[in-house]
């Protein structure tokens, strides 16, 4: 069973509230296994309107394709309340992102993983360092602890 990591975020409403509704969403759900959660940072916005976000990342294990993990993030999104207003990085209740499938590399129409800007996203690297540093990034061939130095020297 691959190691699944997504990208949380949130910038709008009860960001805890929203952050604890998925967690359960995905801990009730019979095809992920043993989620395991980073410490919940809060960070500015980069590139994108609203207050301070609350990030983590959390690793799974599940037999779901990555089209389909997309699918139940994206389900779960919505359930929190998510409105897709169409706004450029508008304000969230709830972002998950699927930011990596075990070491595979996926470039299907509307999903490409690893996730594209993950390697130069401070917000998503530090709390990925926390959980799993080793991971190897499988196009940059350089660890999680790699790129968050790379990050963090502004390389
Ligand atoms: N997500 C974005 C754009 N900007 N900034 C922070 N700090 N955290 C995010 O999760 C984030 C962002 C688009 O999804
Ligand atoms: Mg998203
Ligand atoms: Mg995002």
């Amino acid at each position: 069973m691959p190691s699944v990591f997504a990208g949380v975020g949130s910038n709008l409403g009860d960001r805890e509230e929203a952050m604890r509704f998925a967690a359960d969403q995905l801990t009730t759900d019979e095809r992920i296994r043993n989620l395991k959660k980073s410490p919940v940072y809060e960070t500015e916005p980069l590139d994108a309107p609203g207050g301070k976000y609350l990030n983590a990342v959390w690793g799974f294990e599940t037999d779901l394709v990555p089209r389909d993990v997309l699918g139940l993030l994206r389900e779960i999104e919505s359930k929190a309340g998510r409105v897709r207003g169409g706004g450029y990085h508008e304000p969230r209740t709830l972002d998950l992102d699927l930011l990596a499938y075990g070491g595979e590399v996926v470039r299907e129409d509307g999903l490409t993983v690893p996730h594209p800007r993950m390697h130069e996203r401070y917000f998503v690297l530090k709390p990925f360092c926390d959980l799993s540093p080793n991971w190897t990034h499988p196009v940059l061939k350089k660890t999680v602890k790699e790129l968050l130095a790379s990050v963090e020297r502004g390389a």
